[in-house]
């Protein structure tokens, strides 16, 4: 009997990484030093002290990757570029080695038959441009939209589907605000610049598209659905600041030309006023919105809570990830339908989806994760309900194609569907990894068969 598929044949089947993530080698071949390299090599940043030193030497590996993606019949491949390879210092001069690295990775990707869906920032600026003050420097935008047309320029005939920035929620609230994060700065009074000059730079980099690109380009941000604890006025009053603050921060004034109202009584005399003209930069048409989503938040008032009065309430009968985070599939289905209705009708992508788990040891070749299996199967039938409550969601990219470096948290996390021996650098599909294939290979019908977990 013929199962019926459930995903359409163009449907996107991806797996998503990050440069400083997998790369190693971050200075090699001209390269210049991003505020990650310098980040991690500061002592007490992260985790034992690990950096991206090598990671999973992807920038020597990375043939044997793509064979994978291949194997695991994925057709498509989210990645980002380091910004320092290609420029050293940020702006300026080019290295030809640098950007000749992305060229040979996306000329493999696509050998395989793979479409390439290419990140232009995550997280890594060059720490020359930090020194310049970063994204505080009203001129990032520009420095970014000149970086951004020279990839355009030099990969723009092969590569169709560009997204300018990966979460900048991340980037401001752990690089900016609670220093967490590279460059480590906890500043409410930078936090709101840095993330309206995000957005400007945005802006200015699908201004650079749109003049010469003839394929797609978007923004990918991670959302969480907020919930209220009570409903009481204090945890709905809260919820709604919650919600401004990670959820429409970015998307809000991209598509509708504003900040939340919210955002002015969080930050207080923090939160700056801007010029009329730059929303004009900032909201300009886009092809698609990327979701990265990990889990949700039920939202208790609380005044502890700094800056937003609002506190995350654990919800202890449910699985929570090795970094503590609610597994909550129905979420994704919220905030998809969310997306959709606030901003759309526009296609949308789940960019990044995944769960960090302790993986139990080796067994004859053999890692079972079945937390993860789990995990990816409820998020795909979520992803399922989305599309079916008309949802225009046209792929899906599990996190992480790899096990890799997980930021302030080093090498202690594990998100991949393939494991990574960090002694050897072998390489091992999880169970995770061959029920993705599974469910590839069948458009989603093995989603019905698996009653494992
Ligand atoms: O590893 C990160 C990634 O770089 C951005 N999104 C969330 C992932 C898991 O924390």
């Amino acid at each position: 009997m013929n199962e019926p598929t459930l995903f359409p044949a163009d449907f996107l089947w991806g797996a998503a990484t990050s440069a400083y993530q997998i790369e190693g080698s971050p200075l090699a071949d001209g390269a210049g030093a991003s505020i990650w390299h310098e980040f991690s090599h500061t002592p007490g940043r992260t985790r034992d002290g690990d950096t991206g030193d090598v990671a999973c030497d992807h920038y020597r590996r990375y043939r044997e990757d793509v064979a994978l993606l291949g194997d695991l019949g994925l057709n498509a491949y989210r990645f980002s570029v380091s910004w320092g390879r290609v420029l050293p210092e940020g702006r300026g001069r080019i290295n030809p080695a640098g950007l000749g690295f992305y060229e040979r990775l996306v000329d493999a990707v696509l050998e395989r038959g793979i479409q390439p869906m290419v990140t232009l920032y995550h997280w890594d600026l060059p720490a020359a441009l930090d020194r310049l003050g970063g994204w505080l420097n009203p001129d990032s935008a520009d420095w970014f939209a000149d970086y951004a047309q020279r990839l355009f320029r030099t990969l723009g005939d092969r590569v169709k589907l560009w997204v300018t920035l990966n979460e900048p929620w991340v980037v401001v609230d752990g690089g900016y605000l609670h220093g967490v994060l590279a460059p480590g700065q906890r500043n409410p009074f930078a936090a709101p610049l840095a993330a309206h000059n995000l957005l400007r730079a945005h802006g200015s980099a699908v201004q650079a598209y749109r003049a010469e690109g003839r394929h797609q380009i978007g923004l990918v941000v991670n959302l969480e659905p907020k919930y209220p604890a009570a409903e009481t006025a204090e945890d709905l009053n809260a919820t709604m600041r919650a919600d401004a603050y990670w959820n429409r921060q970015y998307l809000d004034p991209v598509f509708l030309g504003g900040y939340p109202p919210e955002l002015s009584d969080i930050f207080g005399e923090a939160w700056p006023a801007f010029p009329d003209a730059d929303f004009d930069l900032i909201r300009q048409p886009l092809d698609f919105i990327g979701v990265n989503y990990y889990s949700r938040q039920v939202v208790r008032h609380d005044p502890a809570d700094w800056p937003l009065a609002a506190a995350r309430v654990r919800q202890p009968r449910q699985t929570h990830t090795g970094l503590e985070w609610e597994v909550y599939p129905r979420g994704l289905t919220d905030i998809l339908e969310w997306v959709a209705g606030r901003y759309g009708p526009l296609p949308l992508y789940v960019t990044e989806n995944g769960a960090a788990f302790y993986d139990p040891p080796q067994t004859e070749g053999e890692i079972d994760d079945p937390l993860r299996r789990r995990y990816l199967r409820d998020h795909l039938c979520a992803v399922l309900e989305a599309r079916r409550k008309g949802v225009d969601l046209r792929g899906y990219f599990a996190w992480s194609l790899l096990d890799n470096f997980e930021w302030a948290y080093g090498y202690s996390q594990r998100f991949g569907l393939v494991h990574v021996d960090y002694a050897t650098q072998r390489r091992t599909p999880k169970a995770s990894a061959r029920f993705y294939a599974e469910v590839i290979q069948s458009r989603g019908a093995a989603l019905k068969w698996d009653h494992s977990a």
